[in-house]
């Protein structure tokens, strides 16, 4: 492994005063208006796994630099209102792959196996003469179907040294698991054959707990301090049972795996001797330091966040290879790029980790898409879309027909700065994973741009509403506030709506 100094990556991140960013020196790709006559476009659609928008420089966020996703939207679009509709992980995939909610598709929970016989969008895009390739985290339990290529982690899968399953044949490999998968994809783009357009699905195992960083990363941000969300010692007052009642919480659930108190046992001589001299003395001193209340839970914070961020690191550097690839192939200009993940996350947010509840920092999902003869560089989108709609969006591209039983709607109208007048004005939401790890309570809900409604149905049965405008950070319920009464009419009205629209009878108090 190449060692590269601090200094060499934050001027990679353009950190250095004087230093070109990788945004800066990239010529602008807007080349709107030639579409006509354009081959149908290949498809790379990268996911990781846990990472939160707020965990994006593009987004805002004030905890680190990703100069490769800013990439991403600065030549393409960033979408401000992703969200996901069942915030937990195979659940989420499983409504990308078929376009379905999780009552339709059957993956309610993680528990759950995928039913890999049904119709999803790798089979469809197949049928219309795409060749596809699933590579990397799948995390459904069965086996990929509908892909010409595969070779996916089992199960969450390993950070160091993991073992691949490439077309059913198990194999290990040595190395960090962000740098393999990426190896793993460029190979598959660089040696196709044949001239049929491509869909890639190139997903991350980063950022997942137990966020372990890779060999380059191990000591990134030990000289600074992160700021803490606001809300790190929330108390949940103002709210129910749901929020006073999970075991996510930064202050009692980590263990000494994720914060690095114990050393995994994974690892090659060399890697554990980075390791060590990385952790070591830290633990040495948090040791001695004998931190009690929230001296401790700081510390978690820090520990923990740093760690996830470094993970996001290197996501951040092997996507810009993929692009860079592209660039230097001259595939950029026919091939859709997406960013996202399966879901969004607490970094902190609530004095949580993990995701699950309906409440802004898992719900939402970062969403960048470049498409350069489509799609305007640096353009911005507030509408509300959903992984539902990407199974119709790819559909679109690949000029497939889209078939009537999928639930989500193409992007392609929004992607293309043309948002049909009729879109979605509210959105639907729905987790069943209880009781469980982290014990986060079934519930329901409908999200507008400003209010969001949610209904915990079991084991409880109660309501909260948020007013986003005036409480974007979710820490009072205004369900009772009579100011209120007409906007809980109204929304309880719409997400019954939503129900009957989606087909959605599970979830029912009667
Ligand atoms: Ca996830």
């Amino acid at each position: 492994m190449k060692k590269q100094t601090r200094r060499d990556f934050l001027k990679h991140l353009g950190y250095m005063a004087g230093s070109a960013t990788a945004l800066s020196i990239l010529p602008s790709c807007n080349t709107i208006g030639q579409t006509r006559d354009r081959k149908r476009p290949n498809i790379i659609f990268i996911m990781s796994d846990d990472h939160a928008s707020h965990a994006i420089s593009c987004y805002g966020s004030k905890i680190n630099k990703t100069p490769n996703f800013d990439r991403i939207a600065k030549e393409g679009m960033r979408f401000t209102n992703s969200f996901c509709t069942n915030s937990i992980c195979a659940p989420c995939r499983a409504v990308i792959l078929t376009g379905k909610y999780s009552h339709i598709n059957g993956v309610k929970d993680n528990a759950l196996t995928f039913d890999g016989s049904q119709q999803t969008f790798p089979k469809l895009l197949q049928q219309a003469g795409y060749e596809t390739a699933m590579i990397g985290k799948w995390h459904l339990k069965t086996d990929p179907t509908g892909f010409d290529y595969w070779n996916i982690l089992p199960g969450q899968g390993l950070y160091y040294n993991p073992a691949m399953i490439e077309m059913g044949e198990r194999k290990n490999y040595t190395g960090y698991v962000t740098d393999i998968i990426t190896d793993q994809a460029l190979n598959w783009i660089k040696n196709r054959t044949g001239d049929k357009p491509f869909c890639l699905m190139y997903h991350h195992k980063a950022p997942h707990r137990e966020w372990e960083p890779g060999p380059k990363y191990l000591t990134l941000y030990d000289d600074v301090t992160m700021p803490e969300p606001e809300n790190l010692f929330d108390d949940y007052s103002n709210r129910g049972r749901a929020a006073k009642e999970q075991d996510m919480s930064i202050e009692k659930t980590m263990t000494d795996r994720d914060l690095k108190l114990v050393t995994p046992k994974n690892f090659t001589p060399e890697q554990k001797k980075l390791w060590d001299a990385a952790y070591g003395p830290k633990n040495e001193a948090f040791r001695k330091a004998n931190l009690q209340g929230k001296d401790l839970v700081r510390w978690k914070y820090q520990r923990y966040i740093k760690d996830y961020l470094r993970c996001i690191a290197s996501v951040d550097e092997n996507v810009g290879r993929v692009l860079d690839y592209l660039d230097e192939s001259g595939l950029a200009k026919d091939t859709v790029v997406i960013y996202t993940s399966d879901q969004g996350f607490y970094l902190g947010d609530h004095g949580w980790f993990d995701k699950r509840f309906m409440y802004e920092e898992s719900l939402r999902m970062p969403l960048l898409v470049r498409y350069p003869g489509e799609i305007k560089a640096g353009s911005v989108n507030d509408d509300i879309v959903l992984n539902l709609d990407f199974a119709s969006t790819f559909l679109d591209f690949a000029g497939a027909p889209i078939p009537a039983d999928l639930q989500g709607v193409s992007l392609r109208k929004v992607l293309q700065g043309k948002t049909p007048r009729d879109w979605r004005t509210s959105m639907y939401y729905h987790y069943y994973e209880y009781p469980a790890v982290h014990s986060v309570k079934r519930h329901y809900g409908v999200r507008t741009k400003r209010y969001k409604l949610i209904h915990f149905y079991h084991d409880i049965d109660e309501w909260e509403l948020y007013d986003l405008q005036k409480d974007p950070k979710e820490m009072k319920n205004v369900l009772n506030d009579p100011a209120y009464t007409g906007i809980v009419k109204e929304l309880k009205a719409e997400l019954e709506q939503l129900r009957e629209k989606y087909k959605d009878t599970t979830g029912s108090t009667a």
